[in-house]
Formats: C-alpha cells, sequence, structure tokens
C-alpha cells in the first residue's frame, strides 16, 4: 500500500470516527434551531399516572408552573414526615415534554413555606440545570427557559444547601424528554420513583419524625419507598395490568444517596432503556441498576395474572424498609406458562432411615401439655415462619400479615390449622388491612402444626388457644389438606 493511499484511508478512518462522535451533538444542534410553533401548558400528574403521550410533530413552547410545599404527610403506619414537595407529594409531579420544545418554567414557592428553594432539572443544558436561576423564596415565583435539547428520561430535584437535605425530605421527580420519535404504544405507563428517608426516630417508631442528617450522612436509612411513603404502591393503590397488556415503567431514583436494584419479582423486562436514555434498548433483563439522580426505562408484557413485586432487590431494604411495590395483574391463567404448585410430595433422600407418614414431615419433639407445645412451638417457628411473619409476628405490611393480635387467627383456630397444613392464598383482611399473598402448604407433623399454632397463640397478645395434635389430626381427616395453588 503507497504512503499516499495509506493517509487517505487513515483520514478516511478519522472522518468516519468524528461523525460517529459528532452524529449525536449534531441532534442537539438541530434542536436548538428546530423553529418553535404556537404556545401550550403543560398538563403535569401525580405518581403513579403518567401524563398522555405526545402525538404533536413540532416544537412548541410549553409553559409549566411546579409548586414547592411543604407539607406534613404519612411517610408509614402512624409514622409522618414534614416533606419538602414539587407540586404537594412525593415524588413531584411528572413533566412530559417533547425534544426540540422550548420550555418556561415557572417555579412557584407557596407562602407558608420556611425555606427558600431552587430546581435543577437533569434535562436541562445550562448553569446549575437551572438550579443558578430558579433560587425562590416562600411567596415568591422564578421564571426561566430552556430547550429541551436531549431526548430521555431525567430526575429533577432541588440542589439548595445543605443539598442532601432538601432532596432527602423528598424534593425529587421525573422529567421526560419524548423523542422525535416516539417510543412504541404501550397499554400502561405508570410513573415509579425511589427515595431513602433518615428519620430521628427508628424504623416504625410512631410519631412526627424529624430529618436526621447524621443518618443521611452515614448513609444508613431507616425507610427506602417507592412513591414516598410504605405501601404507596400496595393494597388499594397497587399498579394494575390485564393478561396480555404490555407496561412501561418510568422509574427514577431520587436518593438522596442509595443505588436502585430494580426488579419484578415474577417478572423480566423485556426491555430495558438502561439510565433514562431512549436511543438504545436492552433486551431480557432481570434487575436494573439506578443510580441514585438517575432513571430507567422498563417495559414489559403481562403473560400470566398475579401480584408482581416491586422490590429494590438489595432485599432488607424492600421487606424491612418499605422497598416494595405491586402490580396486580387479571386475567385467565396460562397454565403452560406457569402451572402453579402441582403436588407437594414427601421427598427421602436416599439413605434416610427415617420412615415419614403421608402428610407429615420429620418426626417432631412431643409434648404432653400446652407450657411443652409453647416452648416446643417456638423452635418451629423460628425455623418455618420467621422469615415472612418476622421474629415477633408483626408481618411485613402489604406482604405478609401478622400473626401478633392478629383478629383474623384468633378467631379461628380450625382456620389457622388449615392454613398451615394446607397452604392458602387468595386476599385476607388482617387487623383491618388487606392481604393477598401466598402462604405455602407445610409438610409438618401433626406435633410440629400444634406446637407452633399453641406457640402463636400464646404470644405476642393473641387469645392463649391450645392446639392439640389431636385437633390437628382431626383437621386432616375432615378436610384433607389442598396443595396450595
Ligand atoms: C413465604 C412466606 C410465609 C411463610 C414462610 C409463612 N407464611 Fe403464613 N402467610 C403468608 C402469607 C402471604 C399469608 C397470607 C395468605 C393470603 O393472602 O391468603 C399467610 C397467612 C398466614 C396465616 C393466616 C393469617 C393470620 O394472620 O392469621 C397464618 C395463621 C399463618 N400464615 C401461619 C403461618 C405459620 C404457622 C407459618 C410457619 C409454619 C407460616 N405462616 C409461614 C406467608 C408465609
Ligand atoms: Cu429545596
Amino acid at each position: 500500500m503507497s504512503p499516499v493511499r495509506t493517509s487517505s484511508f487513515s483520514a478516511m478512518m478519522l472522518a468516519v470516527a468524528l461523525l460517529g462522535a459528532t452524529a449525536w451533538a449534531a441532534s442537539r444542534d438541530q434542536n436548538i434551531n428546530d423553529p418553535v410553533k404556537g404556545e401550550e401548558h403543560a398538563t403535569l400528574t401525580y405518581a403513579p399516572e403518567v401524563p398522555a403521550p405526545i402525538t404533536r410533530n413540532y416544537a412548541t413552547k410549553v409553559v409549566i408552573h411546579l409548586e414547592v410545599k411543604e407539607v406534613e404527610g404519612r411517610l408509614a403506619d402512624g409514622v409522618s414526615y414534614t416533606f419538602w414537595t414539587f407540586g404537594g407529594k412525593v415524588p413531584g409531579k411528572f413533566i412530559r415534554v417533547r425534544e426540540g420544545d422550548l420550555v418556561e418554567f415557572h417555579l412557584d414557592s407557596h407562602p407558608d413555606n420556611k425555606m427558600p428553594h431552587n430546581i435543577d432539572l437533569h434535562a436541562v443544558i445550562g448553569q446549575g440545570g437551572g438550579a443558578a436561576s430558579s433560587l425562590t423564596a416562600p411567596g415568591h415565583s422564578s421564571v426561566f427557559s430552556f430547550k429541551a435539547l436531549v431526548p430521555g428520561l431525567y430526575v429533577y430535584h432541588c440542589a439548595t444547601a445543605p443539598v442532601g437535605m432538601h432532596v432527602g425530605n423528598g424534593m425529587y421527580g421525573l422529567i421526560y424528554v419524548q423523542a422525535k420519535t416516539p417510543l412504541p404504544k404501550v397499554d400502561h405507563e405508570y410513573y415509579v420513583m425511589q427515595g431513602d428517608f433518615y428519620t430521628k426516630g427508628a424504623n416504625g417508631e410512631q410519631g412526627l419524625q424529624p430529618f436526621s442528617m447524621e443518618k443521611a450522612m452515614a448513609e444508613k436509612p431507616e425507610y427506602v419507598v417507592f412513591n414516598g411513603s410504605v405501601g404507596a404502591l400496595s393494597g388499594n393503590n397497587a399498579l394494575s395490568a390485564k393478561v396480555g397488556d404490555t407496561v412501561r415503567l418510568f422509574v427514577g431514583n431520587g436518593g438522596p444517596n442509595l443505588t436502585s436494584s430494580f426488579h419484578v419479582i415474577g417478572e423480566i423486562f423485556d426491555t430495558v432503556w438502561a439510565e433514562g436514555n431512549t436511543s438504545t434498548a436492552i433486551h431480557n433483563v432481570q434487575t436494573t441498576t439506578i443510580p441514585a439522580g438517575g432513571a430507567a426505562i422498563v417495559e414489559f408484557k403481562i403473560n400470566v395474572p398475579g401480584t408482581f413485586l416491586l422490590v429494590d432487590h438489595a432485599l432488607t431494604r424492600a421487606f424491612n424498609r418499605g422497598a416494595l411495590g405491586q402490580l396486580r395483574a387479571t386475567g385467565p391463567e396460562n397454565k403452560l406458562v406457569y402451572s402453579g404448585k402441582i403436588t407437594d410430595e414427601i421427598y427421602l433422600p436416599e439413605g434416610t432411615g427415617i420412615r415419614v407418614a403421608e402428610g407429615e414431615g420429620r418426626p417432631a419433639a412431643t409434648a404432653t401439655d400446652h407450657a411443652g407445645r409453647v416452648r416446643l412451638g417456638e423452635t418451629v417457628y423460628k425455623t418455618n415462619c420467621m422469615a415472612c411473619h418476622q421474629l415477633t409476628g408483626v408481618g411485613i405490611p402489604g406482604a405478609f400479615p401478622p400473626l401478633a393480635k392478629s383478629d383474623f387467627l384468633n378467631a379461628d383456630p380450625t382456620r389457622a390449622i388449615k392454613t398451615v397444613v394446607g397452604g392458602r392464598q387468595g386476599s385476607l383482611t388482617v387487623n383491618g388491612q388487606v392481604f393477598d399473598g401466598v402462604m405455602p402448604a407445610w409438610s409438618l407433623s401433626n406435633d410440629d402444626v400444634a406446637n407452633v399454632l399453641s406457640y402463636i397463640y400464646g404470644s405476642w397478645g393473641n387469645s392463649g388457644h391450645d392446639v392439640t395434635p389431636v385437633d390437628v389430626a382431626a383437621t386432616r381427616t375432615t378436610a384433607p389438606p389442598t396443595p396450595a395453588r
């Protein structure tokens, strides 16, 4: 190859590389120069709703009013908190504009507020993402404008010092800059945003809880929640869909500190628009990382009915600190996709010397009186039940019903025996709270069942009812256990 040809070849390669690197920048330039036609007021929505897709095919001027409000609200049952909000709730209202739009942004601070606030929108290219022009005292309104140059899903947040405190009090939300070629239409779009909360009192401590700067700096939250409070996406507030529907979740993470390992139990994301970009998708994903101050769009199709749990898969956050939501899908079963439990059989590895009767597990320690049953039952409980119902029987809101002071439990001991022996699913109400989960069937001996239930009835403010092996045997003969489906 001649030197001339070599250099022209490398020049060509250089040109190709430059084109690759500048293609995205060029699209920004084009969006800067996109003519802006007309004007409209944006409709913003509270989570979990998302504003309707934009059908316009040109850029316009979009006027947005977002009100900053300091409000007292519920963080968990019996726990309240003074949230600082964009729009009156956590997370802040969802904003949807189109790539190329000129946004006139009004940050209105309610006169009852005590603090100045501002806004940094990650969709903004400019000093502080808008923060530099939006510091607003109570009873004032700041206006600035920006052009939405880059499509994607972006976090916005307050950036007033101490920033960690303003964000920690709930000052974050999402803005979606819909690309000129929008994502395909789906049946449901929902808005979910994770945040970590640092209360002075420990998780569950009742009353109005002040912010703890110390815990925030140690990055040790008492609560990690979706949409601003424990249970904001469960029970009556669960997301919903039908078998056959496609679902798109716009998921943000306000932080201020934790990175989310976002996962939906029992689903696989067909598509993830990672880190909030809408240019390149990845497919067939189990769990996606959402950094603090970041977002992702996840999509999946519902093939079977069920209650699918939204979690931060750093699991103690989900099951002990609140990062647990529900998507309830209704419609016909598809036993080919998922059979449900077909049988529950005794498994005896080769060489196991113990023989067990049908329906019974390993032989249990036998007690002759109530006190003995309560004592032996504690071990059965800690081995089999504690993982879900918790050490002190308090359960987990939205997932596992309490066994402590349970009106449901105390009302009907025979039903409790059937629940343990045969499993249970479908909705039930315990102490006024609705649960709709699956309790597995247990292959426990009559003694073990009697012991564990005597222990539960004898603990945590329950009735003290005694359950004997004879009671359990009677239940088995009158109503043979049906395996949980
Ligand atoms: C995998 C989690 C899990 C484990 C482990 C578990 N349960 Fe449950 N339990 C549940 C769920 C979920 C329900 C509610 C089922 C429904 O919605 O119908 C439930 C319901 C119950 C109920 C009826 C509700 C009430 O408050 O009275 C009793 C009694 C009960 N479980 C006892 C037990 C006992 C005893 C054990 C251990 C042998 C146990 N559970 C182990 C998940 C679990
Ligand atoms: Cu603020």
